[in-house]
Formats: C-alpha cells, structure tokens, sequence
C-alpha cells in the first residue's frame, strides 16, 4: 500500500480525524504541514479550493472534504472496518458525522473552540465572551443530542469504532479543556465515559496537538 499524505494543520480537528483513522487502519502515512498564513496561497488553492484543511493525497489522488476522507479510507483499507454492515447502524454513523459537520461545527466550535482555544492559543487573542453567552443554548442542544444519540452504547454507532467517533472525538475534546464543558459534557455520565474510551486509544494519543506539532516540525 503506498504512502498516504495528509496536509494538515497541528490543532486542526478535521485534521486529526483522518490521522486518526490512519493509525487506526495500521496504514503508512505522512503529514504535509500547511503553514497556517498558506491556507490561502496559490499551492494550497490548488489542493483545496476552499483553502482548508485537511486535504488527503494518496498514489497521485486529492481528496478534500473530511468525511470523503474517511470514507475513502475505510474503503481502501477495509481492515479494521470502520463503517458497520448493519444499515441502521451505518445510518447512525452517518448521523452523526453530519451532526458533527453542521450543528457542532457551525456556530458552535467555530466560535466557542475558536475564543477560547485555538485564538488564545494561537494568535494571542482575548476570548470574546459575548460570542461564547451567544452560541452557549445552541452548544446544549448538540451536547444534549450526541448524549442522546450515544446511549448506553460504547461508540455511536454500537458496539464497535466507527468513523462517527473518529470524527467526533477531536472536536469534543477541545470542549472538555474549557470552563463551558461543565455544563455541555460533564452532566453526561455516559458522553464523559465515551471521551474518556476514546482518549486511551492509541490512535487519538499519537494524533495530539502537541504530536502533530512535532510531526509537523520533523517533516
Ligand atoms: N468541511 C471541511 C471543514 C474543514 C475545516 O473547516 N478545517 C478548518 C481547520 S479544523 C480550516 O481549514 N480552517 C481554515 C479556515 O477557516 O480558513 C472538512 O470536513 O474537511
């Protein structure tokens, strides 16, 4: 199988769901750095013409768009199967990856994550409370749904890893480092549990902002 190129952001949760996946299939891989002042240069236009990250580049082939990624990958490297056979279950996953995509991305990470987190930490901004109070009720609704949607199952989509918990668990992970995950994720025993199931994984301790960091460094 021939090397799989992720151009990625260290910190970027979209980023480390497909590292993720990666380690998780056992696969050959290696990150191409993007500058973040480059997301919008001319080379990285070329691999995504909306100038994010990641991008995937596998035997001459771009891909960008997280969950084509991942899907990409569960089809290329079917061992271990991150999708299930189940048609209830798969649907579930699918849920999720889209519940990910458009009410925990949108309006909520994007600017709970991004004041309290990713500008602090990287541009040395000051975190806009009002911003934070404002998308607070919609961040309760999707902390409330993924705690309802998990269940009392191990990972979203039943009993095994699916490509939903590979997607979901970076993202919630930066909720868990800021004051707001006391009343998003900590009133659910079994949301809290999840997290902390996923964390021990080897496939999220090698994917760490701080990894990534060093990976980024030595590439
Ligand atoms: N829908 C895209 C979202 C990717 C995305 O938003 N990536 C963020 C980093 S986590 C990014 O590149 N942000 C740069 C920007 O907004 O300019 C996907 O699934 O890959």
């Amino acid at each position: 199988m021939s090397e799989f190129f992720v151009h990625s952001i260290p910190g970027s949760p979209f980023g480390r769901a497909v590292l993720a996946a990666l380690v998780e299939k056992g696969a050959p891989y290696r990150l191409a750095p993007v500058a973040p002042g480059a997301l919008k240069s001319p080379e990285h236009l070329a691999r995504h013409p909306f100038g994010r990250v990641p991008v995937l580049e596998h035997d001459g082939f771009l891909l960008y768009e997280t969950q084509a990624i991942l899907r990409y990958l569960d089809r290329v490297l079917p061992q271990p199967a991150l999708t299930p056979s189940d048609p209830k279950r798969a649907a579930r996953m699918d849920q999720v990856m889209n519940v990910n995509d458009w009410y925990l991305f949108h309006n909520v990470a994007n600017v709970i994550v991004f004041h309290r987190v990713i500008g602090p930490r990287v541009m040395g901004l000051v975190p806009d409370e009002a911003a934070i109070a404002a998308a607070m009720p919609k961040a309760l609704t999707v902390f409330n749904e993924l705690a309802h949607l998990l269940g009392e199952k191990p990972y979203f989509a039943g009993d095994s890893l699916s490509l939903a918990d590979l997607m979901l668990a970076p993202a919630v992970e930066f909720f868990a480092m800021i004051p707001e995950w006391s009343s998003l994720g900590a009133p659910h025993a079994n949301l809290m549990a999840w997290l902390t199931r996923m964390q021990e994984r080897p496939s999220m301790t090698a994917t760490t902002w701080e990894r990534v960091s060093e990976l980024a460094k030595a590439a």
